[in-house]
């Protein structure tokens, strides 16, 4: 067969009730939409209910075993093997109807990198989606990353997408949990990919078990990429903590102190983060240089000597104000020995030895 342009890959844990419905709606499509020229993949990640020997049954199916835990990985390792020049992937719940394919054909004269299958510009069947996700969870999301990433997006967690494999494979994936495609959606937007979405069709899944997903820990995963893939969306906390402590500073001493002191906080982990971007991609910026060199303790150590001295010189009645002062420098102290661990054992890795 000539290279396929599409490859639909359907990421499978143990779903022996809708597998094999998924994959026949899948070749349905995938023939009635790009006739001749798609494949189909299951992507399976070590499923103990059965799914295997249905997948076995099937005739001619693509199985890619996944040795590694985790939705993101499912997919990462079905795209790896995925022969098109597009890649459509969709839940093996029977939630996403491959249907939903000729919305994204219509779309490919316009050269995208990502199409994104909205589900809340689109239909969702009643019973489809939790109320927390639907109202809460997903909009507050999807509300972050358009305010921080600038990227248009209506439904940051839909499971219904086509990327194009050759800016896939640009974008040095690391998440193997569901926070992959936060990770695919903001890199997409940190990339300058194109990105284009269409309202899709998402309906109640068919499975008797429930899903794989866990609301808190998941959303807390997919938070977590946000501002890690964007050290100066800290920012925004900053300057939210500097203004409470302006707004509460007439009303309470102690409130007051508290703000600024989660205000150093975040600018602090700002500082952490923009290093352990450079530890991580290995590339510098003007952050990591300053803190990759040995000046960061002495200066450190300056400054902690003029804060001591400070608190000494200050008269006891102004309590509060030292507490301050003692707080910050052992935040301080907490953070030089954070980067310096980092600098130890991320960064200055031990060279390879001369074979
Ligand atoms: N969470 C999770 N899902 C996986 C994994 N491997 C494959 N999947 C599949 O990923 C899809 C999404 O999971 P699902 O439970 O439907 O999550 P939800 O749609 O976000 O509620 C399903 O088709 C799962 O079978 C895995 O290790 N963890
Ligand atoms: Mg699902």
């Amino acid at each position: 067969m000539p290279k396929p342009l599409l490859t639909i890959v359907i990421p499978c844990l143990n779903e022996r009730d809708t597998i094999a419905l998924v994959i026949k709606d899948a070749r349905k499509h995938a023939q009635k939409y790009f006739p001749g020229q798609s494949e189909v993949i299951v992507a399976d990640n070590g499923s103990t209910d059965g799914t295997k020997q249905i997948l076995k049954k099937i005739r001619s199916i693509k199985v890619v075993h996944v040795p590694i835990r985790g939705y993101g990985a499912a997919l990462h390792w079905g795209i790896s093997k995925a022969a098109g020049k597009y890649i459509l992937f969709g839940d093996a719940d029977l939630s996403y109807p491959f249907s939903n394919l000729g919305k994204f054909k219509s779309l490919l004269s316009l050269n995208p990198d990502l199409i994104l299958g909205s589900r809340l510009t689109g239909h969702i069947q009643k019973g489809a989606m939790p109320p927390l996700h639907r109202y809460l969870g997903t909009p507050v999301l999807t509300w972050i990353i358009r305010l921080l990433y600038h990227i248009p997006t209506t439904d940051c967690n839909s499971g219904m997408r086509l990327v194009k494999k050759g800016f896939y494979q640009k974008l040095n994936m690391r998440n193997s949990g569901m926070e992959w495609a936060s990770e695919l959606l903001l890199k997409t937007a940190l990339k300058k990919g194109k990105y284009l979405e269409t309202p899709i069709r998402f309906l109640k899944d068919q499975r008797r078990h429930p899903p794989h997903l866990s609301t808190w820990s998941d959303g807390w995963r997919h938070l977590k990429s946000i501002i890690l893939l964007k050290a100066s969306s800290l920012f925004v906390f900053f300057f939210f903590f500097v203004f409470l402590a302006a707004i509460v500073y007439p009303i309470s001493y102690s409130l007051t102190s508290y703000s600024i002191l989660l205000a150093c906080v975040t600018f602090l982990s700002y500082l952490a983060l923009r290093f352990l971007e450079f530890a991580i991609e290995r590339k510098h910026n003007s952050v990591s240089t300053i803190l990759n060199s040995n000046r960061l303790v002495i200066w450190v150590a300056q400054l902690s000597f003029v804060i001591g001295g400070s608190i000494l010189l200050i008269p006891d009645s102004r309590l509060g104000t030292k507490l301050l002062l003692v707080s910050f420098n052992a935040l301080l102290f907490i953070w030089v020995f954070l980067i310096e661990t980092i600098k130890t054992h991320l960064v200055n890795r031990l060279p390879d030895a001369d074979v």
